[in-house]
Protein backbone atom coordinates (compact mmCIF):
# COMPACT_ATOMS: atom_id res chain seq x y z
CA UNK A 1 0.00 0.00 0.00
CA UNK A 2 1.89 3.17 -1.15
CA UNK A 3 2.03 5.69 1.45
CA UNK A 4 0.58 9.10 0.96
CA UNK A 5 2.83 11.68 2.34
CA UNK A 6 1.39 14.00 5.31
CA UNK A 7 2.58 16.81 7.42
CA UNK A 8 3.61 15.19 10.79
CA UNK A 9 2.59 17.36 13.55
CA UNK A 10 5.57 17.19 15.02
CA UNK A 11 6.69 19.22 11.66
CA UNK A 12 4.38 21.41 12.21
CA UNK A 13 5.34 22.38 16.20
CA UNK A 14 9.22 22.74 14.93
CA UNK A 15 7.93 25.37 12.35
CA UNK A 16 6.05 26.87 15.04
CA UNK A 17 9.00 27.12 17.38
CA UNK A 18 10.29 29.88 14.77
CA UNK A 19 7.60 32.18 15.11
CA UNK A 20 6.71 31.74 18.82
CA UNK A 21 8.65 34.88 19.89
CA UNK A 22 6.75 37.17 17.69
CA UNK A 23 3.49 35.66 18.65
CA UNK A 24 4.17 35.79 22.32
CA UNK A 25 5.47 39.76 21.84
CA UNK A 26 2.33 40.71 19.89
CA UNK A 27 -0.40 38.77 21.58
CA UNK A 28 0.64 40.57 25.22
CA UNK A 29 0.77 44.14 23.59
CA UNK A 30 -2.33 43.63 22.19
CA UNK A 31 -3.89 42.12 25.55
CA UNK A 32 -3.07 45.13 27.11
CA UNK A 33 -4.62 47.26 24.28
CA UNK A 34 -7.56 45.49 24.63
CA UNK A 35 -7.63 45.86 28.40
CA UNK A 36 -8.24 49.25 27.57
CA UNK A 37 -10.86 48.61 26.22
CA UNK A 38 -12.45 46.48 28.77
CA UNK A 39 -11.91 43.94 26.32
CA UNK A 40 -10.79 40.24 27.87
CA UNK A 41 -8.52 38.71 24.68
CA UNK A 42 -8.76 34.83 25.69
CA UNK A 43 -12.74 35.59 24.87
CA UNK A 44 -11.62 36.42 21.50
CA UNK A 45 -9.25 33.35 21.53
CA UNK A 46 -12.29 31.55 22.14
CA UNK A 47 -14.49 33.02 19.63
CA UNK A 48 -11.86 32.24 17.41
CA UNK A 49 -11.25 28.95 18.30
CA UNK A 50 -14.65 27.81 18.10
CA UNK A 51 -15.44 29.23 14.03
CA UNK A 52 -15.80 26.65 11.44
CA UNK A 53 -15.85 27.01 7.85
CA UNK A 54 -16.35 23.75 5.63
CA UNK A 55 -14.05 23.46 2.45
CA UNK A 56 -15.62 22.50 -1.04
CA UNK A 57 -14.55 19.56 -3.06
CA UNK A 58 -13.97 21.56 -5.83
CA UNK A 59 -11.95 24.24 -4.49
CA UNK A 60 -8.78 22.16 -4.07
CA UNK A 61 -8.19 21.31 -7.54
CA UNK A 62 -7.05 24.53 -9.68
CA UNK A 63 -10.07 26.11 -11.19
CA UNK A 64 -9.89 27.80 -14.33
CA UNK A 65 -12.49 30.01 -16.88
CA UNK A 66 -14.08 29.32 -20.42
CA UNK A 67 -10.75 30.55 -21.84
CA UNK A 68 -8.34 28.30 -20.12
CA UNK A 69 -7.55 26.25 -16.76
CA UNK A 70 -3.84 25.83 -15.71
CA UNK A 71 -3.82 22.15 -14.31
CA UNK A 72 -1.01 22.88 -10.75
CA UNK A 73 1.11 19.67 -9.60
CA UNK A 74 -0.10 17.56 -7.75
CA UNK A 75 -3.55 17.93 -8.50
CA UNK A 76 -6.18 15.95 -6.87
CA UNK A 77 -7.58 13.04 -9.20
CA UNK A 78 -9.99 11.93 -6.89
CA UNK A 79 -12.24 12.12 -3.82
CA UNK A 80 -9.82 10.87 -1.45
CA UNK A 81 -6.89 12.83 -3.03
CA UNK A 82 -9.03 15.69 -2.49
CA UNK A 83 -9.81 14.56 1.38
CA UNK A 84 -6.23 14.31 1.71
CA UNK A 85 -5.67 17.78 0.76
CA UNK A 86 -9.01 18.69 2.90
CA UNK A 87 -6.95 17.07 5.95
CA UNK A 88 -3.79 18.97 5.64
CA UNK A 89 -5.64 22.43 5.24
CA UNK A 90 -7.95 21.38 8.66
CA UNK A 91 -4.32 20.06 9.87
CA UNK A 92 -2.91 23.63 9.62
CA UNK A 93 -5.76 26.02 10.08
CA UNK A 94 -8.05 23.80 12.74
CA UNK A 95 -11.25 26.08 11.46
CA UNK A 96 -12.22 23.66 8.18
CA UNK A 97 -13.10 20.17 9.78
CA UNK A 98 -16.20 19.55 7.22
CA UNK A 99 -16.47 19.07 3.59
CA UNK A 100 -19.01 19.85 1.04
CA UNK A 101 -19.13 17.63 -1.68
CA UNK A 102 -20.59 17.77 -4.93
CA UNK A 103 -22.89 15.06 -6.83
CA UNK A 104 -21.61 13.68 -9.43
CA UNK A 105 -18.28 14.64 -9.30
CA UNK A 106 -17.83 13.36 -5.60
CA UNK A 107 -20.08 10.67 -5.94
CA UNK A 108 -18.33 7.34 -3.76
CA UNK A 109 -18.55 4.28 -4.87
CA UNK A 110 -18.11 3.04 -1.22
CA UNK A 111 -19.98 6.02 1.26
CA UNK A 112 -18.62 4.11 4.35
CA UNK A 113 -15.42 3.80 3.20
CA UNK A 114 -15.36 7.54 2.32
CA UNK A 115 -17.00 8.64 5.41
CA UNK A 116 -14.36 6.64 7.24
CA UNK A 117 -11.68 8.15 5.37
CA UNK A 118 -13.36 11.52 6.15
CA UNK A 119 -13.17 10.60 10.01
CA UNK A 120 -9.53 9.59 10.20
CA UNK A 121 -8.77 13.24 8.70
CA UNK A 122 -11.10 14.38 11.66
CA UNK A 123 -13.54 15.29 8.91
CA UNK A 124 -16.93 15.50 8.08
CA UNK A 125 -19.18 16.06 5.36
CA UNK A 126 -21.12 18.82 5.15
CA UNK A 127 -24.14 20.31 2.38
CA UNK A 128 -24.52 17.85 -0.20
CA UNK A 129 -24.40 19.83 -3.62
CA UNK A 130 -26.48 18.83 -6.81
CA UNK A 131 -25.86 19.50 -10.49
CA UNK A 132 -28.08 19.85 -12.95
CA UNK A 133 -26.07 22.32 -15.12
CA UNK A 134 -23.64 20.16 -16.72
CA UNK A 135 -24.98 16.97 -18.73
CA UNK A 136 -23.72 13.52 -17.57
CA UNK A 137 -22.43 11.03 -20.41
CA UNK A 138 -25.52 8.38 -21.07
CA UNK A 139 -28.11 11.25 -19.20
CA UNK A 140 -31.21 10.74 -21.05
CA UNK A 141 -32.65 14.28 -20.98
CA UNK A 142 -30.57 17.52 -21.59
CA UNK A 143 -30.42 20.09 -19.11
CA UNK A 144 -29.53 22.73 -22.03
CA UNK A 145 -32.87 24.39 -21.91
CA UNK A 146 -32.90 24.05 -17.94
CA UNK A 147 -33.66 21.17 -15.64
CA UNK A 148 -35.99 21.82 -12.64
CA UNK A 149 -37.92 24.40 -14.62
CA UNK A 150 -37.48 22.84 -17.85
CA UNK A 151 -40.71 22.73 -20.00
CA UNK A 152 -40.95 18.80 -20.32
CA UNK A 153 -41.95 17.20 -17.53
CA UNK A 154 -39.47 14.36 -17.74
CA UNK A 155 -36.73 16.68 -17.84
CA UNK A 156 -37.55 18.18 -14.15
CA UNK A 157 -38.38 14.45 -13.27
CA UNK A 158 -34.70 13.92 -13.57
CA UNK A 159 -33.88 16.48 -12.04
CA UNK A 160 -35.82 15.81 -9.31
CA UNK A 161 -34.31 12.53 -9.03
CA UNK A 162 -31.08 13.42 -9.14
CA UNK A 163 -31.19 15.61 -5.83
CA UNK A 164 -33.36 12.64 -4.39
CA UNK A 165 -30.04 10.91 -5.45
CA UNK A 166 -27.65 13.41 -3.36
CA UNK A 167 -30.17 13.50 -0.33
CA UNK A 168 -29.51 9.45 -0.22
CA UNK A 169 -25.98 9.53 -0.62
CA UNK A 170 -25.69 12.94 1.67
CA UNK A 171 -27.75 10.27 4.49
CA UNK A 172 -24.73 7.61 4.15
CA UNK A 173 -22.47 9.78 4.64
CA UNK A 174 -23.54 11.94 7.56
CA UNK A 175 -24.59 15.10 6.04
CA UNK A 176 -27.70 17.10 7.46
CA UNK A 177 -28.29 19.90 4.24
CA UNK A 178 -28.46 19.91 0.92
CA UNK A 179 -27.76 23.11 -1.65
CA UNK A 180 -29.80 23.72 -4.51
CA UNK A 181 -28.36 25.80 -7.16
CA UNK A 182 -29.79 25.54 -11.26
CA UNK A 183 -28.55 27.87 -13.85
CA UNK A 184 -32.07 27.75 -15.27
CA UNK A 185 -33.00 30.69 -17.30
CA UNK A 186 -33.18 32.34 -20.73
CA UNK A 187 -30.58 34.18 -22.88
CA UNK A 188 -33.05 36.04 -25.04
CA UNK A 189 -36.45 37.98 -24.11
CA UNK A 190 -39.10 35.86 -24.55
CA UNK A 191 -37.37 33.13 -24.05
CA UNK A 192 -38.78 31.99 -20.76
CA UNK A 193 -42.61 32.65 -19.47
CA UNK A 194 -40.86 34.27 -15.92
CA UNK A 195 -43.81 32.65 -13.85
CA UNK A 196 -44.61 30.02 -15.70
CA UNK A 197 -40.99 28.85 -14.77
CA UNK A 198 -40.82 30.18 -11.11
CA UNK A 199 -44.23 27.88 -11.14
CA UNK A 200 -42.15 24.55 -11.97
CA UNK A 201 -39.42 25.38 -9.63
CA UNK A 202 -41.74 24.95 -7.02
CA UNK A 203 -43.67 22.43 -7.87
CA UNK A 204 -40.05 20.32 -8.52
CA UNK A 205 -38.91 21.34 -5.27
CA UNK A 206 -41.53 20.47 -2.93
CA UNK A 207 -41.03 16.93 -4.06
CA UNK A 208 -37.08 17.40 -3.36
CA UNK A 209 -38.61 18.98 0.25
CA UNK A 210 -40.85 16.21 1.00
CA UNK A 211 -37.56 13.55 0.83
CA UNK A 212 -35.70 15.47 3.02
CA UNK A 213 -35.20 13.69 6.79
CA UNK A 214 -36.93 15.41 9.85
CA UNK A 215 -33.20 17.39 10.60
CA UNK A 216 -32.34 18.30 7.47
CA UNK A 217 -32.26 21.61 6.01
CA UNK A 218 -32.29 22.58 2.08
CA UNK A 219 -30.63 25.87 1.01
CA UNK A 220 -31.84 27.84 -1.98
CA UNK A 221 -28.96 29.78 -3.82
CA UNK A 222 -29.42 32.58 -5.88
CA UNK A 223 -27.54 33.79 -8.56
CA UNK A 224 -28.26 36.99 -10.76
CA UNK A 225 -27.18 35.79 -14.02
CA UNK A 226 -24.47 32.73 -15.67
CA UNK A 227 -24.56 30.76 -17.35
CA UNK A 228 -28.03 32.53 -18.34
CA UNK A 229 -27.25 35.84 -19.44
CA UNK A 230 -30.69 37.42 -19.65
CA UNK A 231 -33.09 35.96 -17.55
CA UNK A 232 -32.36 33.70 -13.84
CA UNK A 233 -35.19 31.57 -12.42
CA UNK A 234 -33.48 32.15 -9.24
CA UNK A 235 -31.80 35.78 -9.49
CA UNK A 236 -32.56 37.06 -6.02
CA UNK A 237 -32.38 37.06 -2.31
CA UNK A 238 -36.13 37.90 -2.75
CA UNK A 239 -37.18 35.06 -4.95
CA UNK A 240 -35.02 32.60 -2.79
CA UNK A 241 -37.15 34.22 0.03
CA UNK A 242 -40.60 33.34 -1.45
CA UNK A 243 -39.68 30.07 -2.19
CA UNK A 244 -38.37 29.21 1.01
CA UNK A 245 -41.27 30.65 2.52
CA UNK A 246 -43.54 28.65 -0.03
CA UNK A 247 -41.45 24.95 0.71
CA UNK A 248 -41.71 25.56 4.80
CA UNK A 249 -39.78 25.39 7.74
CA UNK A 250 -36.85 23.57 6.45
CA UNK A 251 -35.90 25.53 3.42
CA UNK A 252 -33.42 28.44 3.93
CA UNK A 253 -31.88 30.91 1.52
CA UNK A 254 -27.73 30.74 1.06
CA UNK A 255 -26.12 33.49 0.07
CA UNK A 256 -23.21 33.02 -2.41
CA UNK A 257 -21.02 36.29 -2.05
CA UNK A 258 -20.18 36.29 -5.94
CA UNK A 259 -23.84 36.32 -6.86
CA UNK A 260 -24.94 39.48 -7.10
CA UNK A 261 -24.90 42.53 -9.18
CA UNK A 262 -22.04 45.12 -8.43
CA UNK A 263 -22.37 47.08 -5.36
CA UNK A 264 -25.69 45.62 -3.95
CA UNK A 265 -25.43 45.70 0.16
CA UNK A 266 -24.75 41.97 0.80
CA UNK A 267 -24.96 43.00 4.36
CA UNK A 268 -28.15 44.26 3.93
CA UNK A 269 -29.37 41.23 2.73
CA UNK A 270 -28.01 39.48 5.28
CA UNK A 271 -29.51 41.40 7.97
CA UNK A 272 -32.96 41.08 6.08
CA UNK A 273 -32.59 37.01 5.73
CA UNK A 274 -31.54 36.56 9.41
CA UNK A 275 -34.92 39.25 10.90
CA UNK A 276 -36.93 36.65 8.39
CA UNK A 277 -35.06 33.42 10.08
CA UNK A 278 -34.56 32.26 6.43
CA UNK A 279 -30.92 32.22 6.35
CA UNK A 280 -29.46 29.70 5.55
CA UNK A 281 -25.62 30.52 5.55
CA UNK A 282 -22.62 31.41 3.20
CA UNK A 283 -20.61 30.47 0.01
CA UNK A 284 -18.08 32.53 1.06
CA UNK A 285 -15.62 34.18 -1.56
CA UNK A 286 -14.95 37.64 -3.31
CA UNK A 287 -15.30 39.53 -6.84
CA UNK A 288 -14.85 42.80 -8.39
CA UNK A 289 -17.14 42.06 -11.71
CA UNK A 290 -18.68 39.20 -11.89
CA UNK A 291 -19.20 35.82 -10.14
CA UNK A 292 -15.20 36.09 -9.77
CA UNK A 293 -14.90 33.68 -7.41
CA UNK A 294 -11.69 34.80 -5.99
CA UNK A 295 -10.58 34.25 -2.49
CA UNK A 296 -12.39 35.82 0.35
CA UNK A 297 -11.58 38.93 1.78
CA UNK A 298 -8.62 39.33 -1.18
CA UNK A 299 -10.77 42.45 -2.80
CA UNK A 300 -13.76 43.67 -0.44
CA UNK A 301 -12.52 42.68 3.03
CA UNK A 302 -14.54 45.60 4.91
CA UNK A 303 -17.90 44.21 3.18
CA UNK A 304 -16.58 41.17 4.63
CA UNK A 305 -16.38 42.27 8.10
CA UNK A 306 -19.61 44.32 7.65
CA UNK A 307 -21.44 40.98 6.65
CA UNK A 308 -19.36 38.94 9.95
CA UNK A 309 -21.04 42.53 12.14
CA UNK A 310 -24.34 41.63 10.90
CA UNK A 311 -23.57 37.61 11.87
CA UNK A 312 -22.23 38.67 15.34
CA UNK A 313 -24.97 41.01 16.64
CA UNK A 314 -27.25 38.13 15.87
CA UNK A 315 -25.64 35.15 17.81
CA UNK A 316 -25.19 37.89 20.77
CA UNK A 317 -28.70 38.75 20.49
CA UNK A 318 -29.36 34.55 20.13
CA UNK A 319 -31.99 35.40 17.43
CA UNK A 320 -34.51 32.36 16.73
CA UNK A 321 -33.53 30.00 13.78
CA UNK A 322 -30.07 31.80 13.41
CA UNK A 323 -27.98 28.77 12.76
CA UNK A 324 -25.82 29.62 9.20
CA UNK A 325 -23.76 27.21 7.32
CA UNK A 326 -20.41 28.31 6.61
CA UNK A 327 -18.93 26.82 3.13
CA UNK A 328 -15.91 28.78 1.21
CA UNK A 329 -16.84 28.39 -2.88
CA UNK A 330 -13.91 30.02 -4.50
CA UNK A 331 -12.16 29.17 -8.31
CA UNK A 332 -8.23 29.47 -7.43
CA UNK A 333 -6.83 29.90 -11.07
CA UNK A 334 -3.47 31.19 -10.63
CA UNK A 335 -2.64 30.22 -6.92
CA UNK A 336 -2.18 26.90 -5.15
CA UNK A 337 -5.67 25.87 -3.96
CA UNK A 338 -4.63 24.52 -0.51
CA UNK A 339 -2.70 28.13 0.10
CA UNK A 340 -5.47 30.33 -1.55
CA UNK A 341 -7.86 27.93 0.68
CA UNK A 342 -6.50 28.23 4.04
CA UNK A 343 -5.61 32.42 3.58
CA UNK A 344 -9.05 32.60 2.78
CA UNK A 345 -10.16 30.28 6.24
CA UNK A 346 -8.16 32.52 7.97
CA UNK A 347 -9.65 35.93 6.43
CA UNK A 348 -13.25 34.49 8.09
CA UNK A 349 -11.50 34.02 11.44
CA UNK A 350 -10.44 37.37 11.11
CA UNK A 351 -13.63 39.65 10.17
CA UNK A 352 -15.36 37.44 12.78
CA UNK A 353 -13.02 37.88 15.84
CA UNK A 354 -13.40 42.07 14.73
CA UNK A 355 -16.89 42.05 14.71
CA UNK A 356 -16.95 40.64 18.38
CA UNK A 357 -14.27 43.70 18.90
CA UNK A 358 -17.24 46.11 17.96
CA UNK A 359 -18.43 48.27 21.15
CA UNK A 360 -22.00 47.08 20.77
CA UNK A 361 -23.42 49.10 23.27
CA UNK A 362 -21.26 52.66 22.20
CA UNK A 363 -22.82 51.55 18.99
CA UNK A 364 -26.37 51.62 19.67
CA UNK A 365 -26.16 55.02 21.20
CA UNK A 366 -24.42 55.94 17.94
CA UNK A 367 -27.41 54.53 16.30
CA UNK A 368 -30.39 55.63 18.64
CA UNK A 369 -28.72 59.64 18.82
CA UNK A 370 -28.31 59.78 15.14
CA UNK A 371 -24.48 59.95 15.51
CA UNK A 372 -23.29 58.62 12.02
CA UNK A 373 -19.52 59.56 12.38
CA UNK A 374 -19.91 57.78 15.67
CA UNK A 375 -21.10 55.04 14.66
CA UNK A 376 -18.92 54.49 11.20
CA UNK A 377 -15.89 55.24 13.70
CA UNK A 378 -16.85 52.75 16.33
CA UNK A 379 -17.17 50.17 13.31
CA UNK A 380 -14.04 51.06 11.93
CA UNK A 381 -11.80 51.07 15.06
CA UNK A 382 -12.58 47.06 15.45
CA UNK A 383 -11.96 46.41 11.21
CA UNK A 384 -8.27 48.19 12.00
CA UNK A 385 -7.45 46.54 14.94
CA UNK A 386 -4.95 43.73 13.96
CA UNK A 387 -6.16 40.17 15.46
CA UNK A 388 -3.27 38.76 13.60
CA UNK A 389 -1.92 37.21 17.16
CA UNK A 390 -5.38 36.03 18.57
CA UNK A 391 -6.18 33.85 15.29
CA UNK A 392 -2.57 32.63 15.24
CA UNK A 393 -2.85 31.51 18.95
CA UNK A 394 -5.83 30.45 18.32
CA UNK A 395 -4.69 27.68 15.84
CA UNK A 396 -1.50 27.04 17.44
CA UNK A 397 -3.19 25.77 20.82
CA UNK A 398 -5.22 23.73 18.58
CA UNK A 399 -1.96 21.95 17.30
CA UNK A 400 -2.28 24.17 14.44
CA UNK A 401 0.16 26.58 12.25
CA UNK A 402 1.05 29.44 13.73
CA UNK A 403 2.27 30.46 10.00
CA UNK A 404 0.00 28.26 7.74
CA UNK A 405 1.50 29.15 4.21
CA UNK A 406 5.00 29.21 5.15
CA UNK A 407 4.49 25.93 7.25
CA UNK A 408 3.11 24.38 4.31
CA UNK A 409 5.38 25.53 1.55
CA UNK A 410 8.45 24.49 4.16
CA UNK A 411 6.63 20.80 4.24
CA UNK A 412 7.30 20.60 0.51
CA UNK A 413 3.49 19.02 0.70
CA UNK A 414 3.04 19.67 -3.09
CA UNK A 415 5.97 18.71 -4.37
CA UNK A 416 5.90 15.18 -2.49
CA UNK A 417 2.09 15.07 -4.27
CA UNK A 418 3.30 15.75 -7.31
CA UNK A 419 5.55 12.70 -7.26
CA UNK A 420 2.60 10.20 -5.55
CA UNK A 421 -0.24 11.61 -7.98
CA UNK A 422 1.51 11.40 -11.76
CA UNK A 423 -1.46 12.76 -14.09
CA UNK A 424 -3.82 9.74 -14.91
CA UNK A 425 -4.00 10.24 -18.93
CA UNK A 426 -7.21 11.80 -20.30
CA UNK A 427 -8.63 11.66 -16.81
CA UNK A 428 -10.13 15.64 -15.86
CA UNK A 429 -10.38 16.57 -12.43
CA UNK A 430 -14.09 16.32 -12.24
CA UNK A 431 -14.96 20.30 -11.65
CA UNK A 432 -16.90 23.26 -13.33
CA UNK A 433 -14.24 23.92 -15.98
C1 LIG B 1 -22.70 28.55 -8.90
C2 LIG B 1 -22.02 28.02 -7.65
C3 LIG B 1 -22.79 26.93 -6.94
C4 LIG B 1 -22.04 25.68 -7.20
C5 LIG B 1 -21.07 26.02 -8.18
C6 LIG B 1 -19.83 25.22 -8.06
O1 LIG B 1 -22.03 29.65 -9.39
O2 LIG B 1 -21.73 29.08 -6.81
O3 LIG B 1 -22.73 27.08 -5.57
O4 LIG B 1 -22.75 24.58 -7.29
O5 LIG B 1 -20.83 27.40 -8.04
MN1 LIG C 1 -21.92 28.92 -4.68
Amino acid sequence: MTRHFEIEDSFISEQNQKSKGWVEEDFTYLAKRLRRQNVEIENLVAKAASFQVAIPSWGVGTGGTRFARFPGQGEPRDIYEKLEDCGTIFKLVRSTPAVSLHIPWDRPEDSTRLREFAAGRGLHFDAMNSNTFQDQPGQKHSYKFGSLTHPDAPVRAQAVAHNLECIELGKALGSKAHTVWIGDGGNFPGQQHFRGALERYLESMREIYAALPDDWRIFIEHKFYEPAFYSTVINDWGTSYHCARELGPKAFCLVDLGHHAPNVNIEMIVARLIQFGKLAGFHFNDSKYGDDDLDSGSIKPFQLFLIFNELVDAELKQLANFQPAYMLDQSHNVTDPIESLMMSAAELVRAYVQAHLVDRAALTEAQEKCDPLMALNILKQAFVTDVAPILAVARERGGGAIDPIRTFRESGYRRMKSEERPVRKGASASGIV
